[in-house]
C-alpha cells in the first residue's frame, strides 16, 4: 500500500485527523489494530472545548452533535457545603463548552469515513514504523493474518498513550516528562436523569466527586478512590452514598440515584513527550501527552494538535511549503504545556492526597476561596477550561498570550 499520510490509530486524533486531510485533498490512510466496535463503545471523555466544536462541524461531523450536544454555561464549585457557580460567558466574553461523549464522536467520524473516506482499516495493528528519519516511511502493520507494509511521505502517530509510533523514535531524539499522582478516577455510567443542569466538581470531606452526565436521562459521574481499586469492591449503594456525601451542600440538593449500567478506574497521570516530531514521524493526542481528567483537556488537547496538523499538510498540499509542519512540535507543545499545568492544578486543588495533611487541606480550600471571591481568579478558571486559542496571540495584540 502507499498513501501520502499514513495515520495509526483511529481514535478522536487519527480519526479527525484523516477527516481534515481528505477534505483538503491530502491522501491518506488510517490503521487501527481493535475494531470498529470497541473503538466506538471505549467510554472515555464527555466535554468539549469551542475549538473542538468548531473542528467537528468544519469537517462536517457536527450534524448529531448541533442536535444531542448539552451547550454548558458554566460549572459549579463545591467545598465545605457550599456550591458557587462559574459563570463561564460572562467571564470570557460569551465562551461556552459542550457535552457530547466521545464514543459519539468517533461514530460520527467512523461513519463518515466509511462513507466517503480516506480508507479505515480495523484489525491492522501498526507493528513498528521504519525510516522516520528518511523521506519514505514505512509502517509495517499486521492485517487479517499477515504482514503488509504502508509506504508514506509522512506518518502521524495517534495511536494513544501505549502506541508503537513513539518507539520509533531513536534513543536520545525524544524526553518525557511524568508525573503519576496517587489515586485514581471510579467512573459510572448511571440510567438516571443528571440532579444538575451543569457539571459539579466538589471537593468533600473524604475527596474528590465529580458529576457530569451524556443527555437528560443518563448521568456520568466520578469519585477518587485509592490506587489499584478494583471496581468490584464498590457496589453501587457504595458508590452512591459516597457520591452523595461528597456532593453535599447546605440546603435543599439530592442526589438522584438509578442503575449504574458502567463501572472503571482510570489511574492520574501527566506525561508529555517532547518533541511531538521525528523526521517525517509526527505525533498527535495521547500518543505525545496525557492529563488527568480533572481539566477535561485530553480529548481536546488532541483535537488541537490535529488541527495544527491539517493547517500544515493543507499548507504543503498548496504550496510546497514545510513551515508549518516545521512549527507544529514547537506551537503544540506551547498548548499542551498550559494545557498540562491546568490539569495539574485543578487535580491536585480537588483531591484528597493521602494520610491527608491537614495544612494542604487548608491551601486547597484557600484556592478554592480565592477563585470563587475573585472575578480574576475566576476568570482565568474560565479561560482555561472553555480552551486556550488555537495558537498563542502576538504579545502586542492581547492581554496575554493566551
Ligand atoms: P486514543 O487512545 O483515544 O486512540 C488511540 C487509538 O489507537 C486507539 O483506538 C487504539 O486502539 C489505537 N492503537 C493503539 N496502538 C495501535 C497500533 N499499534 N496500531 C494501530 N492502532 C493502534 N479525556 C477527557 O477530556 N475527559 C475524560 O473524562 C477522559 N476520560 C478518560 C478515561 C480513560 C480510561 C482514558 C484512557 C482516557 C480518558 N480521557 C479523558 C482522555 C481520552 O479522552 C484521550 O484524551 C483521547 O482518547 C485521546 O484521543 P487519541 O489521541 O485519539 O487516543
Ligand atoms: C465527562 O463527562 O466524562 C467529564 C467531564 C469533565 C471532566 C472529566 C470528564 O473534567
Amino acid at each position: 500500500m502507499r498513501t501520502t499520510v499514513g495515520i495509526i490509530g483511529a481514535g478522536p486524533a487519527g480519526l479527525l485527523l484523516a477527516r481534515l486531510l481528505h477534505r483538503t485533498g491530502v491522501d491518506c490512510v488510517v490503521l487501527e489494530s481493535r475494531d470498529r466496535a470497541y473503538v466506538e463503545h471505549r467510554q472515555r471523555a464527555g466535554m468539549l472545548e469551542q475549538g473542538t466544536v468548531d473542528a467537528l462541524r468544519e469537517c462536517g461531523a457536527g450534524e448529531r452533535l448541533d442536535v444531542e450536544g448539552l451547550v454548558h454555561h458554566g460549572i459549579e464549585l463545591r467545598f465545605e457545603g457550599e456550591r458557587h457557580h462559574i459563570d463561564f460567558p460572562g467571564l470570557t466574553g460569551g465562551r461556552t463548552v459542550t457535552i457530547y461523549a466521545q464514543t459519539e464522536i468517533v461514530k460520527d467520524l467512523v461513519a463518515l469515513q466509511l462513507a466517503d473516506g480516506p480508507p479505515l482499516l480495523f484489525g491492522a495493528e501498526a507493528l513498528a514504523v521504519e525510516k522516520p528519519d528518511s523521506a519514505a516511511p514505512v509502517v509495517r502493520f499486521a492485517h487479517e493474518g499477515r504482514e503488509r507494509t504502508l509506504n508514506c511521505d509522512w506518518v502521524v502517530g495517534c495511536d494513544g498513550g501505549h502506541g508503537v509510533a513513539r518507539a520509533a523514535f531513536p534513543a536520545g531524539a525524544g524526553r518525557t516528562y511524568a508525573h503519576d499522582y496517587p489515586y485514581s478516577w471510579l467512573g459510572i455510567l448511571a440510567d438516571v436523569p443528571p440532579s444538575c443542569d451543569e457539571l459539579i466538581y466538589a471537593r468533600g470531606a473524604t475527596g474528590f466527586a465529580l458529576h457530569s452526565m451524556r443527555s437528560p436521562r443518563v448521568s456520568r459521574l466520578y469519585l477518587q478512590v485509592p490506587n489499584g481499586t478494583d471496581p468490584g469492591d464498590w457496589p453501587d449503594e457504595r458508590i452512591w452514598d459516597e457520591l452523595a456525601a461528597r456532593l453535599a451542600v447546605d440546603g435543599d440538593w439530592r442526589l438522584e440515584r438509578g442503575p449504574i449500567t458502567a463501572k472503571s478506574v482510570t489511574p492520574m497521570r501527566s506525561w508529555v513527550h517532547e518533541p511531538m516530531r521525528h523526521g517525517r514521524l509526527l505525533l498527535a493526542g495521547d500518543a505525545a501527552h496525557i492529563v488527568p481528567p480533572t481539566g477535561a483537556k485530553g480529548l481536546n488537547l488532541a483535537v488541537s494538535d490535529v488541527r495544527l496538523l491539517g493547517r500544515a499538510f493543507a499548507e504543503l498540499h498548496r504550496t510546497g511549503s514545510t513551515e508549518l509542519l516545521d512549527r507544529y512540535s514547537r506551537t503544540a507543545l506551547e498548548r499542551v504545556w498550559q494545557a498540562t499545568r491546568f490539569s495539574y492544578d485543578m487535580t491536585k486543588m480537588l483531591h484528597a492526597q493521602p494520610n491527608e495533611d491537614a495544612f494542604e487541606h487548608r491551601m486547597q480550600l484557600a484556592r478554592l476561596r480565592r477563585i470563587t471571591a475573585s472575578r480574576s481568579a475566576a476568570a482565568e478558571l474560565a479561560a482555561n477550561y472553555t480552551g486556550l486559542p488555537l495558537v498563542p496571540q502576538p504579545q502586542e495584540s492581547a492581554e496575554s498570550r493566551w
